[in-house]
């Protein structure tokens, strides 16, 4: 329970981050309430800029968190409700796992919102945490406690498409202006987007994969679909959960794949009704708005020739030299 002077203090600090934002340069656009900051080369609204402040101030990593890490749209659902059923394979089976009666993002705490459930989850003894904060905007505590990451990218063709359709039916839930594709398009090609230049986040986590790759697990959702059991395999493995040769012989990684597909997910009635951060205003969403389609290469329906191959150009040249290809 937090102390009237914590409480003190926590109000100085976030009237001295508000007062920082609003001078920073900003974009009214993607119909949504309130305005796109830019701090530090990145794009977020401002509950979620002041979160990553407050957290790079006040928190304090694990050597034994997990990190989960993504730019929005990319697969972060999925990764969160693989890597907990993955790490709490013994404490539930498949008829008890929250899994089926709350949705991925409400078992696993979002670094620059959720602080308040850091303490208790680690009570829980579930040391995942999730983000989507860029590499260069993680807490300091993150990197020096040596704890590992886990970042998943998209190609940015889906990732553009799947933020198009979630921000449409975001417009709609806020009763606000829906914003045309083509717009839409031209926002995300110059990087104005919530955590964008998507190119950016991916770069910063991909570098730093090569400098610690015993630290940093880089995965893309089209090979996660590609072969989810192999890279969950991985996954496991890289987390210091690695499945036994009996588990395998059981089936336990083909069993978790399944409890987490997007058509088992997608299906259960916690996510086609329930609500996530319900009674949290504007940020109170309908859990069916994170489960579109969960496919690869969904963008041919959406994109013209001219706009795949204008963000295919980008892909290649901000990419150039990395090593990095989508
Ligand atoms: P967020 O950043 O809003 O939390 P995130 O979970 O990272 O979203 O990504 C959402 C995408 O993952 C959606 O893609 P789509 O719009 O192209 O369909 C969503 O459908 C997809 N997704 C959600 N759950 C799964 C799953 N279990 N398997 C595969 N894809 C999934």
């Amino acid at each position: 329970m937090e102390s009237h002077i914590e409480k003190q203090n926590r109000d100085v600090l976030q009237k001295s981050f508000k007062e920082m934002i609003s001078t920073l340069p900003k974009e009214n656009c993607w119909g949504i309430p309130e305005a796109l900051y830019q701090y530090q080369g990145f794009w977020l609204t401002p509950p979620f800029l002041q979160g990553a402040l407050s957290a790079q101030q006040q928190f304090q990593a694990q050597p034994t968190d997990i990190i989960l890490c993504s730019s929005p749209r990319t697969g972060a659902a999925w990764l969160k409700s693989l890597t907990f059923a993955t790490i709490t394979r013994t404490s539930y089976n498949d008829s008890t796992t929250p899994l089926l009666s709350k949705m991925p993002h409400d078992v696993v705490p979002f670094m620059e919102f959720d602080h308040a459930q850091f303490s208790t989850n680690r009570h829980l003894g579930i040391p995942l945490l999730a983000t989507h904060l860029p590499y260069s905007f993680l807490p300091r505590s993150i990197i020096d406690s040596g704890c590992k990451l886990i970042y998943i990218c998209r190609d940015p063709k889906d990732t553009f498409v799947s933020l198009h359709h979630f921000n449409a039916r975001y417009n709609k839930s806020q009763n606000t202006q829906p914003v045309q594709l083509d717009e839409a398009f031209e926002l995300f090609y110059e990087g104005v987007n919530w955590y964008g230049p998507y190119w950016d986040h991916v770069l910063g986590y991909w570098k730093a994969s090569l400098e610690h790759p015993d630290k940093l697990l880089f995965l893309k959702y089209e090979e996660l679909i590609e072969d989810t059991v192999l890279y969950l395999k991985k996954i496991a493995e890289f987390m210091g959960y690695p499945f036994s040769s009996e588990e395998q012989q059981q089936g336990v990684p083909e069993n978790i794949v399944q409890l987490c597909s997007f058509e088992n997910l997608n299906g259960l009635e916690v996510n086609k009704t329930g609500k996530h951060r319900d009674g949290q205003g504007d940020l109170a969403m309908e859990n069916n708005i994170f489960f579109r389609k969960g496919k690869v290469g969904d963008w041919k329906n959406y994109l013209t020739t001219e706009m795949a191959r204008r963000l295919d150009q980008r892909t290649l040249q901000k990419f150039r030299g990395s090593g990095l290809s989508v």
